[in-house]
């Protein structure tokens, strides 16, 4: 879990309420898929116990990036494609807190790639919910890079060409340590997989397949709910990585939705040197062994 509740309480003095709504409301479209979202980690955490000056839900820029503002958490609204290492920064300066990522699949798998990859490869521990809309919604309607070949948006008014990027096995191969799917037709699934990933020890991914009832009229809750099957009644193994790899290839008639993988590992709070002795905010400040520094050069 992404710090103890007493390391926490250190760390940013008396725990204020649990988390609930803030009181902005959502101003996404009716029936948007990541109402279900936001629903599910107010669920997760409610569940979890975690008041609002324990958590920190950072996001980049999109419509699903919107959503810390409507929980009464710490927020960070940041910039397209960086909600990332945005987080990862919170997390080195205070991994008391429990930090969690949101954002849509432009701004995370498009220009915040790069980002993607190596915040996995470095297995920090955070919580990295992605609604994936297979559309850039904020925008009005462009293809995104998990958009499906042939689909026809206001970019690609003859059809997407591009072979779609699938995030559960680029997550597997990069290094994740707890990757899943959920779907916004089943909140409660949803609220599990976030639960679990927050619990997890490690960069725990969720891709919540979370339809833009506005823009992308392929990939609908009905779309969705003709194809997607659970992977724990399917007997999936979550611990082994090929099985993982050969679920995460199935896109088409059926579509799987769980926990794919989960693997505990050191994370990179564990194993760098200074943060594995405790948050950057609670220690001193100034440069440590300066003597033996300038001894170096002298
Ligand atoms: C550097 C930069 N490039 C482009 C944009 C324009 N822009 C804003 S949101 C967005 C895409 C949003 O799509 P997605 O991340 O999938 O979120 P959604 O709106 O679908 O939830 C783009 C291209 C921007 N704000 N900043
Ligand atoms: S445009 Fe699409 S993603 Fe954006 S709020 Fe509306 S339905 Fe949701
Ligand atoms: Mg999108």
């Amino acid at each position: 879990m992404s710090g103890s509740s007493a390391q926490a309480a250190t760390a940013v003095g008396t725990p204020l309420p649990m988390l609930g709504k803030s009181d902005t409301k959502p101003t996404w479209c009716p029936g948007c898929g990541d109402y279900s979202v936001v629903a599910a980690i107010e669920m997760a955490v409610k569940r979890l116990k975690l008041s609002s000056n324990n958590v920190v839900i950072v996001s980049g820029i999109g419509c699903s990036s919107n959503l810390p503002h409507f929980l009464s958490s710490y927020g960070f609204h940041g910039i397209h494609g960086r909600a990332l290492p945005i987080a990862e920064g919170i997390r080195w300066a205070n991994h008391g807190l429990t930090v969690i990522a949101t954002g849509g699949d432009g701004d995370g798998f498009g220009i915040g790639a790069g980002h993607f990859v190596h915040t996995m490869r470095r297995n920090v521990d955070m919580t990295y919910v992605t609604m994936d809309n297979q559309i850039y919604g904020l925008t009005t309607g462009q293809a995104s890079p998990t958009s499906m070949m042939g689909q026809k948006t206001k970019s690609t008014p003859t059809g997407v060409i591009e072979n779609p990027l699938d995030p559960i096995s680029l997550a597997l191969a990069s290094g994740a340590t707890y990757v899943a799917r959920g779907f916004s037709g089943d909140v409660k699934q949803m609220a599990d997989l976030i639960a679990g990933g927050i619990q997890h020890k490690g960069f725990a991914f969720v891709d919540a397949l979370s339809p833009c009832v506005t823009y992308n009229k392929i990939n609908t809750f009905d779309f969705f709910r003709q194809r997607v099957y659970k992977l724990e009644s399917a007997g999936h193994d979550p611990t082994n990585l090929v099985q993982a790899f050969q679920r995460s290839l199935e896109w088409g008639e059926k579509i799987p939705t769980g926990l794919f993988y989960k693997v505990d590992k050191p994370t990179y709070e564990d194993l760098e040197e200074v943060l594995s002795t405790g948050p950057l905010a609670l220690q001193p400040t100034g440069l440590r062994g300066r003597e033996s520094i300038l001894d170096e050069f002298i």
